[in-house]
């Protein structure tokens, strides 16, 4: 009988870990999730998966701890979730945000390449190397003018990912996603916090919602359709880099505007604009062209924008009822 196939997953307690372990156990896969130690156990997004999945320490600032990793669980692919992913964090913390989400993604690379060069690789890339965009919509052969430390890193990741494939041939893919989302976001994303906040004003939790720029622009989609085109990547003959997005643009005030809508609100009467959440330096659109992702992967989204704010309203409104 042929063995499963094992996949080692960085990030794995992250919003697209936890999508992408779901769908890797449904195909038959083993899962192998790396974490780092903490001094309190956030396992949230897995809990519900814990008992099908092996969880094994280490971290993107150590490689031994991934040379271990790799050599003790021989996986057939790695996929590279793990980063410092918050972009206004990197600007507190940019030299911690290049040691994890750049140099971190060379440290995985790099243990492969001395463990088993076989192993498929898959990057975490992000449309924020697009940033200040010089084309649009952006796809693979559009250049990179990234505006944030966060960003800047990405790049790194991206282009080592690159240079990995051709110094050593190995099967290493960059995949470029837009902004995905999901009722497990992070809370200070801007979907989320605003989602989060629609349901507590409803519920008279809260009065207000304090954010920064309304006018940007993203293009933003459904972690859990998005996990589906990283493991097409890794099953291709060929390695590559592949945009993964909708091809539509919204405002986070039209967010605001669906988000608050649903629960029967006009979210002018409590938004907020609040200096604090501005950037440095801003991406005011992004938009991708995904049709290589469509015609090489077959691969397309199915979530709506529409549907994604309502899904993603609905399950903060059911998680607020539980814990009151
Ligand atoms: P999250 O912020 O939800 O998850 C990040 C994960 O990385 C967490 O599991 C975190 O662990 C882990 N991590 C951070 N630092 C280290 C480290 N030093 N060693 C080991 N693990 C670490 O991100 P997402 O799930 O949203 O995103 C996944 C990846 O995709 C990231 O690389 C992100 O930059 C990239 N990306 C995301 C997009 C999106 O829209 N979501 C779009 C494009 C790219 P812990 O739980 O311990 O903090
Ligand atoms: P982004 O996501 O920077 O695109 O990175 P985020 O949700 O943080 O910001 C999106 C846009 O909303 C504007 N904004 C605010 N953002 C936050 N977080 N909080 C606010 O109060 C607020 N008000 C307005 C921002 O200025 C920005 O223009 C995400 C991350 O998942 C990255 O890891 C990933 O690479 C990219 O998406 C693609």
């Amino acid at each position: 009988m042929a063995q499963p196939k094992r996949a080692l997953i960085t990030g794995i307690t992250g919003q697209d870990g936890s999508y992408l372990a779901e769908f890797l156990l449904a195909q038959g896969y083993d899962v192998i999730g790396m974490i780092r130690r903490s001094s309190t156990v956030n396992f949230e997004r897995i809990r519900h998966i814990q008992e099908k999945i092996t969880l094994i320490s280490g971290d993107l600032l150590d490689e031994v701890s991934m040379i271990n990793m790799l050599r003790e669980n021989r996986p057939t692919e790695v996929y590279n979730l793990a980063a410092q992913s918050f972009v206004q964090t990197s600007w507190a913390q940019p030299v911690f945000t290049g040691e994890t989400t750049a140099l971190g993604v060379t440290r995985v690379l790099d243990a492969i390449r001395i463990v088993d060069p076989d192993i498929r690789f898959y990057q975490a890339s992000s449309s924020e190397m697009f940033g200040k965009v010089v084309e649009v919509p952006q796809r693979e052969s559009t250049p990179f003018y990234p505006r944030s430390p966060y960003g800047v890193a990405k790049v790194y990741g991206h282009w080592i990912t690159v240079n990995y494939r051709e110094s050593y041939g190995m099967h290493a893919n960059s995949g470029i996603l837009f902004n995905h989302e999901s009722p497990r976001r992070g809370l200070e994303f801007v979907t989320r916090k605003i989602t989060n906040s629609a349901a507590r004003i409803k519920l008279g939790l809260d009065k207000e919602l304090r954010l920064g720029n309304l006018d940007s622009q993203r293009d933003w989609g459904f972690a859990g359709d998005y996990v589906k085109a990283m493991w097409l990547m890794l099953q291709q003959d060929q390695p590559g880099d592949f945009v993964v997005a909708t091809g539509q643009t919204q405002s986070v005030r039209r967010f605001c505007e669906l988000a608050f809508g649903h629960v029967g609100l006009d979210y002018r009467d409590y938004v907020v604009l609040d200096e604090r959440f501005m950037r440095p330096a801003e991406v005011d659109l992004l938009v991708g062209d995904s049709s290589n992702a469509r015609e090489v992967l077959g691969w397309q989204p199915k979530t709506s924008f529409e549907d994604l704010v309502q899904m993603m309203v609905e399950a903060d409104i059911a998680l607020l009822k539980v814990k009151r």
